[in-house]
């Protein structure tokens, strides 16, 4: 039936990540993740090799340890979000609070009461926690212990885990993401994908012959783990939905030219951001990676029983990121930020964010992505991140005039309703950084997405105190109106 704007019960709202805002890294017994010995995924993780094994190198400052101390102040965000009308709000559960180092059988009671008194907030607010299992936050100790997912061991560590929060949060939450921008295992892959890979100039030693193979075969796990987590998830809350959570920027790959080599370049950089759509979404494995698996010699390794498990449990819906797209030209090499890739300048995108990020703004980009899913996977889709860093002062009265943020908020959301008019089945928008948070490519501070300002900067100094930027009116106001007044 042809749907004209966004449908009632749209889930409006916004999404953050543990690692970017809670702080309080060894609060109440919580474990080392893999975020916590990153000054940013984009850089080196800070670990050394202690002659027998891999260990944290925690020297230096490192602004997720405090981040915005949202583990302390989490009922005054919300309440603020709560006044912005949101209807639901992202946030992922820190694996190593749950389960400190990832293989105890029995797991940290202080850090389930924590997100207990997190979901009972939201609820109190009228907003719908929607909750990311795995947001960058394995436990450290599962990778220098184990190897991370190039384990196969991983699928029972984190089997208890995701069952303990299941079961403990059934009355509380109906909307779960499985693994965050799973396809970043392939760009990042310790942070991105649980795996013990450290670069070659780092030490000398371990796993710095990490192959794609190896990562075809931690994607094997995860596309396990991911399959027996949906099961598990209907099995004990009936009523919930998951979904799996892909970094979909990528999907939106131009060719420089339409000459045919660049065209075919776009699309084998598309299949990449597809493999896991199709494993999740379609539940087989996609005929396109043969021909990478014969050149580099991959055989994988299957129990009989794996894909018929990976075919029946396909998830609920689609949740996605999209910040922008990027162009290919045969040959080229693309690179990686968290946004996404980026190759040539498209000289039909005039806008972009603001130095040294320059990410270009690209809405339309947005409608495409959503297409492109409805046409191959006929799911519902769940924008979960989506949204604009820019580096803000509070001017001379306090405030912030974020029109660029607004404005580019408002083009989004026309075209995600052009998205909805060409038959798209969109469930919710949430835009990513509500609230000024550690940024996770770089660390900084500086790079604010938020309509909520805090007061602190790139090296730990400020307040804290939270208040309203401009875009706090805009925002609440697109709530009310569920879209219809953009
Ligand atoms: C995505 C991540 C988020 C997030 C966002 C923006 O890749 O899932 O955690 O932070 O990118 O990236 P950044 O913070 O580097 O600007």
């Amino acid at each position: 039936m042809y749907q004209d704007t966004f449908k009632e019960g749209f889930l409006w709202g916004g999404a953050v990540a543990a690692n970017q805002c809670e702080g309080a890294y060894l609060e109440d017994g919580k474990g080392l993740n893999v975020t916590d010995v990153s000054a940013g995924l984009l850089r080196m993780p800070h670990m050394r090799w202690n002659g027998t094994k891999w260990e944290a190198d925690l020297d230096g400052y490192f602004p997720s340890h405090e981040a915005i101390d949202f583990y302390h102040r989490y009922a005054e965000d919300i309440s603020l979000m709560g006044e912005m009308g949101f209807k639901a709000f992202r946030t992922s559960i820190s694996w190593a609070r749950i389960f400190p180092n990832g293989d105890e059988t029995e797991p940290n009671e202080a850090g389930l009461q924590f997100y207990d008194r997190l979901f009972d907030e939201m609820h109190k607010n009228g907003i719908e926690p929607v909750v990311t299992l795995s947001h960058y936050e394995t436990p450290l100790y599962l990778l220098t212990e184990y190897g991370g997912w190039l384990n196969e061991k991983m699928i029972d560590f984190w089997y208890r885990y995701v069952k303990t929060v299941f079961e403990r949060y059934k009355g509380k939450v109906r909307y779960f993401l499985t693994f965050n921008e799973i396809n970043n295992l392939f760009k990042i892959p310790f942070a991105g994908g649980g795996v013990l890979d450290i670069h070659p100039i780092h030490t000398e030693t371990v796993n710095a012959d990490l192959t794609r193979k190896d990562l075809y075969q931690a994607a094997h796990y995860i596309a396990i783990a991911n399959a027996k987590t949906v099961k598990l998830c209907r099995e004990i809350i009936p009523d919930a939905k998951i979904g799996c959570m892909i970094s979909l920027s990528q999907l939106a790959t131009y060719p420089t030219t339409c000459a045919p080599q660049d065209v075919l370049a776009a699309q084998r950089f598309q299949h990449q951001a597809m493999f896991f759509l199709e494993l999740f979404c379609n539940g087989a494995y996609p005929s396109f990676v043969q021909r990478e698996w014969h050149e580099i010699g991959y055989e994988p390794v299957f129990h009989a029983e794996d894909l018929a498990l990976i075919q029946n449990n396909t998830v609920d819906f689609i949740s996605f990121s999209y910040y922008k797209s990027c162009v290919i030209k045969d040959g080229e090499v693309m690179k990686t930020d968290t946004g996404g890739a980026y190759g040539a300048n498209n000289p039909f995108i005039t806008e972009y964010s603001p130095k040294p990020w320059r990410w270009p703004v690209d809405p339309a980009g947005l409608r495409y992505v959503c297409n492109f899913l409805n046409d191959h996977y006929h799911k519902p889709l769940f924008i979960v991140e989506n949204g604009i860093g820019l580096n803000e002062h509070p001017d001379s009265n306090g405030r912030i005039l974020d029109t660029f943020r607004e404005k580019y908020i408002r083009e989004h959301l026309h075209q995600l309703k052009e998205a909805i008019r060409d038959g798209c089945d969109v469930m919710g928008y949430l835009y990513w950084g509500p609230i000024d948070i550690v940024s996770a490519g770089t660390g900084e501070m500086d790079k604010r997405y938020g309509f909520i300002y805090v007061d602190k900067d790139n090296n730990g100094a400020g307040t804290m105190q939270r208040s309203r930027k401009n875009s706090f009116d805009f925002y609440k106001h697109v709530i009310e109106t569920n879209g219809k007044d953009l």
